[in-house]
């Protein structure tokens, strides 16, 4: 089981003025692409027999790893797969709202979708330290927003992230420091929601 670093889908530049391509070329090109040698290093080190399955399905059960690879395969595991989504939920000309099913569920689970936008940023802004937040479809199939610590995945937790915000200083610190609100205000502009209407289509 080996693992490659996905190309971004867009040039570094492309999420400007939201996102700083400085910003994107060291998230790439070091912070996930540093993931990714350390969870291929870790799962050569277990060897064939310690892991099987879709990097999702090891993530969801990490308790059958062995205790001198869990960490680091949960932490550099859950570090390629938030980037691999991140990436993709994100897109140069983009924001805007949701249509469709997912528009339906978001306003039915948060009575709107300027209300579910409140909540969510609530929700990033509240992350202390190193995590993500995210939008999540939980086993009912009703959206639901969580955050998380480190690197963890919402599968981790038994739900399917469909949108997240890396909110690692990492992430927007080169352009925004400590205005994290202003991070996360400027994130709505480049959501790639026909992508994560996508994703949600798949887990329903
Ligand atoms: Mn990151």
């Amino acid at each position: 089981m080996t693992f490659t670093l996905p190309d971004l889908p867009y040039s570094f530049d492309a999420l400007e003025p939201h996102i700083d391509a400085y910003t994107m070329q060291i998230h790439h090109d070091k912070h996930h692409a540093g993931y990714v040698t350390k969870l291929n290093a870790a799962l050569e080190s277990l060897g064939e027999s310690g892991a099987h399955g879709t990097l999702p399905v090891l993530l969801a059960n990490l308790s059958t790893i062995p205790d001198a690879f869990r960490t680091s395969i949960r932490n550099n595991g859950g570090g390629h797969y938030n980037h691999s989504l991140f990436w993709r939920v994100l897109a140069p000309d983009a924001g805007g709202e949701p249509s469709g099913e997912l528009a339906k569920a978001i306003a039915d689970q948060f009575n709107s979708f300027e209300n579910f936008q409140k909540l969510f940023s609530e929700a990033a802004m509240s992350v202390f330290g190193s995590g993500w937040c995210w939008l999540v479809v939980n086993n009912d199939g009703h959206p639901a927003i969580i955050s998380t610590p480190n690197q963890d995945s919402p599968v981790m937790y038994g739900s399917e992230p469909i949108l997240g915000i890396d909110l690692w200083e990492h992430s927007y610190y080169l352009h925004y420091q400590n205005r994290r609100a202003d991070y996360v205000q400027s994130f709505w502009n480049a959501v790639n929601w026909p992508q994560v209407q996508r994703n949600f289509a798949e887990i329903r």
